[in-house]
Parts: C-alpha cells; structure tokens; sequence
C-alpha cells in the first residue's frame, strides 16, 4: 500500500519531488482501512438479505431443519478400500482385480454428475465435506467416487465462489480410501475449448498430486487423436486412465446407422490400443436402450480386454433395465447415485439396482442400509438447491428424440431462462435435435453439445429456421462457439462436417485438420506466475496457475470476490443463497476452532441515495453495514 500511496501522489506524479518528499508528505503512510474480515463477510450476508442471490432475486429465506447425518463411529479407522489397491500395486493390476470381481462395482456419482445434472452443479464444498466421511467408512465397497471435473470445475469459481482445487484437497482428507474420479474433456481439461498440450499435461499432474486416481477422458467427437495426450498424461502419473466412448444415436435404430455397432467396436479397440486401463461407455443422455446395453457389451467383451465402466444417466425412466442388462452381458462397473439424488436427467439409482438384482449372483456388494442412510442427508440437503432444480417431475422420454445430455439439462435450462426463452423451453429443445441433424449428426457432450445448445438457443431467439441459415446465412453473426466447432477446434467430427453450412458459417475462413493443440503455443509458466504475482499482490500456487491459464476471467472474477468479501464458502449454504432472517442467529466457522456469531438485528430504511444499513451482531458486539437496495 505504500508504494501506491507514493506513486498516486500528485506531487509524483507531476515529478515535483526531491529527496525530502517523504518526509515532507505524511499522508502518505495514511492507508485506506482495510476491511476486517468479520466486516466483510457481514457486507455478503447483508447483500444476500437485501438483493438476494444472483440471477434469483430476493426471496425469503425458507426454514430448514438440520440434514440428518447417517451414525458412523468416528473412533474406529477407515475400512480399507480401492485406492489403497491402486496405491500398493498400481494401476494395471487394479485392472486385472476389478476384472476378476464376480460382483458389478458401483461408482457412486453423487458428488459431481447427480447434482451437476439435477441441480446445475450448484452443490457447494460445504455439503460434499459434511457427508464425506460418512461416505466412506459406510461405502468402503464402492469401486469410485467421482466428485470432480466436468462442469464442476467452473461452476465452482464462477457461481459458488468457491477453489475447486480446495474442494478436492478437503475431500481427500475426508475419503482416504475410496478411489477419486474425475471426468476430464481430454484436450479441453475442464473448459469449452482446446487447450495448449503442456497445460494438459500441467492439469493431469497436478490433479494427480491433489487426490484424482481415476481419469475418465472423453473427446466430445470421439476422436482418438484428440484423447491420446490425456490418455499418456495420466500414464505418466501412475494413475488410472479410464477412456471413454461417447454413446450416441441408436445401435438397434437400422435406419440411423452411422453410430453402429461396428463402430462403437472400432473406438474401443483404438482406445485399448492408445493406453487405456478401462473402458468407459459414457451415454451422457441415457440414450442407451436395454437391449442395446446388452449387444454392446456383449460385443465389446470379446473384443476387448480391459474392464468396461458404463455411465448412463435416467432420464428416460429405463437406467435400471439398462444396467441390469448390461450386468447380464457381464458389465464390470457401473454408474449410480444415493437413491434421492438419482433418477431423472441423474445417474439410476444405487438403492434400487441393488434391489433390482437381488437374486443375482452380480448383486453389487454394498451396505443397503448404509446407502439409505447417506441418502436421507441428501434428501435434506438437495432442498437447499430448490432453485436449481430442472423442473422434469417425471421420466422424460422425449431424450430419445432430442438427446440433450443430462448434464446439459439442467444447465442450458438456465442458459434459456437467462435470453428470457424461459417459456420456450419445448422449442429449444426440438430446434437442439434440428440442429443435430443439420450439423450431421454428431456426438453431443460437452463441449459439442455447448455448441448444439448455443445454436438452439440462437435461432429460437432470432426466429430462424433451418432454411433461413442457407438463405440468409453470409449475414448472420453465429454464436462464437459455433464458429470454433467449424473452424475445427474441437477436433474432426467422425464423418467430416456438412460442407455446405462450413462454407457459410466460417465465411472464408480456413477450418484446420490437425489437432488444435498442435497449433497453440504452450503456455509459458514462468511468465504466467510473473502476472499472477502481479495481479494478486501474494504467493501464487500451481492451482491458480492452471486455473488462470483455464479462465483468466472467471479465476480473476473469483479473486476479486475473495477480496472483497473473504472466502465464503465458510457459510451454510441457505445463508451462503438467501443471507439472513431479521433475528436469526448462525454460527460460522472461518477457520478451524474459530467461529464467530452472527445475529441480524434489523434492516435500516432505504436511503435517498438508495442505501440501507444493516445492523448486526457479531460475537455479540454490534456491528452494521451499508447497502444499495438493487431492487
Ligand atoms: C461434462 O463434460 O461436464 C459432462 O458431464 C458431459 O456429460
Ligand atoms: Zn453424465
């Protein structure tokens, strides 16, 4: 601060100074108070109060009772698990083990796919780390969690305020014994584009350090090419490369037959070739039919060696006849989540595919009563999330028709109500398929699916149909991501792209062949710790590197919210989206064994100038804080 006091002077800055400057300008070593961090966190649950939050209005605060929390003995250690498998032999005899299991493992999706696609991934850090613990001393069986990566990742700094990179060290702390997965968008990390390859590299390494074991890599093409990087990355690290095929179309659909059983065949060899320790079969929209469960793995167990994972999500109503399907056809793991964050655009159930098997010599082994358990402190929790939920009360077949991934549902839903096409939401879906088929039908999953939500979105808004784009198109300004996804930045869609609508979108410019990350300069990270150095007046990690060379906007929106506000990941989180009720009293913890009391006293008029003050007490001094009325 001194040195701003000296160069913002303005005897400095006009060069009226000699040697006896500072001693003759005392008000430079008057610094502007810096707020103390109980001032601050009271400024944020003051502004929650009075303007709510974000996007969402002031709304009273509902009354919650406590999430009931399952009974584990603390005192006993944690049961032993699959990390520890991993840890002492490594990832190829991890996946001879799992190969040789009678049962079907579970991964228990809960902390990352079930909320990202119920509850457009709000679920903050505070609610994962009360209940992970629990987790794992009463799912020790579980082959994964995953609780990282894909859409969580930004979601955290942009919409919860809160180091991605903190919530998967905590949890780790938390769940030392069940193995951590993440899905990572290969060449795309955890962002919407490609990235430069060492920052690839960077971001496997050190995920691997924070605690990831198991990486699921996709290519939103089902390119290879564009997997093959990630793949070795997580080769490198000793960890568990899990490459996905994403599942689209229809294998028993012969009048669609681009995405063919053949097909899917030909990918899996190619990813067993590039590295793979497991198969994934990620079918991000639950397009999966039964039966075709049961061709695909069937095929694939013959044509391939390693394990085959499937993910699949609900939505249409028939996740559990899929699995138990494909557990038929000798799956070795599966995808599910705690029974009241599950089904719909989530993952199936684990309650119910453990009853659904009962009888089976594959019945997964896990504690029931357990599961039950943990999933009465979701049932509580998700509550807090209300504003987040899709709306979809029922199975939703209609996935069929528009394959919109789960994980995209909840999210573009959001995205439409922010261009007001809240209530064209059926249109945006119908014109999501339209523009599937006019791109040529193509894998959608993040990022592609980004680009078919983007252009759905676009010509809902702008009145257009597929005619007008061939028409009118050369005058048309497209959505940025639509221009990218043709340019070739995110890879070779299988099948090339329609040549005609190239032409119009790129408007003269040159589309590349070759895998973007192969044209990006890396990133220079010596030079990028210089800036952050700068930029944040503190010691800068690796973390806030990748994160910054990720998202430089949304990373630099986050730092600036810390700083004026303090980490609020501290708060409850009906505090953390609703602030106070006049006379409540919460307790915060903003360190370990440091909490402080808050009580909201009362809320001042509103001032000419369109401020109120509001009056706390804060360890039962008072205290209050000035703020604009939004409304
Ligand atoms: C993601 O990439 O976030 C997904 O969940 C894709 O299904
Ligand atoms: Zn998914």
């Amino acid at each position: 601060p001194f040195l701003e006091n000296v160069i913002q002077h303005k005897q400095f800055i006009t060069g009226e100074y000699d040697t006896t400057f500072i001693d003759r300008s005392p008000e430079l070593f008057v610094f502007p108070k810096r707020k103390d961090r109980g001032t601050k966190m009271l400024t944020y649950i003051a502004d929650r109060t009075i303007n709510g939050f974000e996007g969402y209005g002031n709304r009273k605060k509902p009354t919650y009772s406590r999430a009931r929390m399952p009974h584990v003995k603390h005192s006993v250690p944690i049961p032993r698990g699959t990390k520890q498998i991993l840890d002492e032999q490594g990832p190829e005899e991890l996946a001879k083990w799992l190969k040789a299991q009678k049962e079907v493992l579970l991964t228990d999706t809960t902390f990352r796919d079930a909320h990202q696609s119920l509850l457009a991934t709000r679920v903050r850090t505070k609610d994962l780390e009360n209940i992970a613990e629990p987790t794992a001393r009463l799912l020790p069986e579980l082959f994964s969690m995953e609780m990282w990566g894909g859409a969580t990742f930004d979601v955290s700094y942009r919409f919860l305020n809160e180091d991605p990179w903190e919530r998967l060290l905590k949890l780790r702390q938390k769940a030392p014994n069940v193995l951590f997965q993440m899905l990572l968008r290969a060449s795309n990390a955890v962002g919407y584009k490609n990235y430069p390859d060492n920052l690839i590299r960077e971001f496997v390494e050190k995920s691997s350090s924070a605690g990831i074991d198991v990486f699921r890599i996709f290519d939103s093409l089902n390119w290879v090419e564009g997997m093959k990087l990630a793949i070795d990355s997580v080769r490198e690290n000793n960890k568990v490369a899990e490459a996905a095929m994403c599942y689209t179309g229809d294998i028993l659909d012969s009048s669609r037959p681009k995405y063919d059983l053949e097909y899917y065949k030909k990918v899996a060899k190619e990813l067993q070739d590039a590295g793979a320790h497991i198969l994934g079969i990620k079918d991000m929209a639950g397009l999966m039919k039964p039966e075709a469960a049961y061709q695909l793995i069937s095929t694939l167990k013959d044509a391939i060696d390693i394990p085959i994972h499937l993910h699949t999500h609900d939505t249409s109503g028939n996740g559990i006849f899929t699995y138990s399907r494909a557990v038929e056809a000798g799956v070795d793991v599966v995808d599910v989540a705690t029974g009241s964050m599950a089904g719909l655009t989530s993952q199936p159930s684990a309650n119910s595919l453990y009853y659904a098997l009962e009888g089976n010599e594959r019945k997964p082994n896990v504690n029931i009563k357990a599961y039950e358990e943990l999933g009465h402190y979701w049932e509580d929790t998700r509550k807090y999330y209300h504003d987040f939920e899709s709306g979809m009360m029922a199975p939703h077949t209609e996935v069929y028709e528009h394959e919109m991934p789960g994980g995209q549902y909840s999210n573009l839903q959001q995205q439409a109500k922010a261009v007001g096409l809240n209530d064209r939401w059926g249109e945006v879906k119908k014109m999501y398929r339209r523009v599937n088929d006019m791109f040529g039908d193509i894998v959608k999953v993040t990022p592609s699916s980004k680009v078919v939500g983007d252009m759905a979105l676009f010509m809902v808004q702008n009145e257009l149909n597929e005619d007008d784009i061939f028409e009118r198109g050369d005058n048309l300004d497209f959505p940025d991501s639509v221009v990218e996804f043709f340019q070739g930045y995110l890879g070779q869609p299988y099948g090339g792209f329609p040549s005609e609508l190239q032409r119009i979108i790129l408007k003269g410019r040159e589309p590349i062949k070759v895998r973007p990350g192969e044209l990006l300069p890396p990133v220079d990270f010596n030079d990028l710790k210089e800036t952050l150095f700068h930029k944040l007046d503190r010691q800068v990690t690796s973390f806030d590197m990748i994160s910054y060379a990720l998202y430089p906007k949304v990373f630099m929106d986050h730092q600036k919210f810390t700083e004026q506000y303090g980490d609020m990941s501290v708060l409850d989180t009906p505090t953390f989206f609703y602030g106070m009720r006049l006379g409540e009293e919460i307790e915060v913890e903003i360190e370990q064994g440091k909490t402080l009391i808050v009580k909201l006293v009362s809320v001042g008029e509103a001032q000419v100038d369109g401020t109120r003050t509001v009056y706390f007490e804060l360890n039962g001094q008072p205290r209050e804080v000035v703020i604009k009325d939004e409304n």
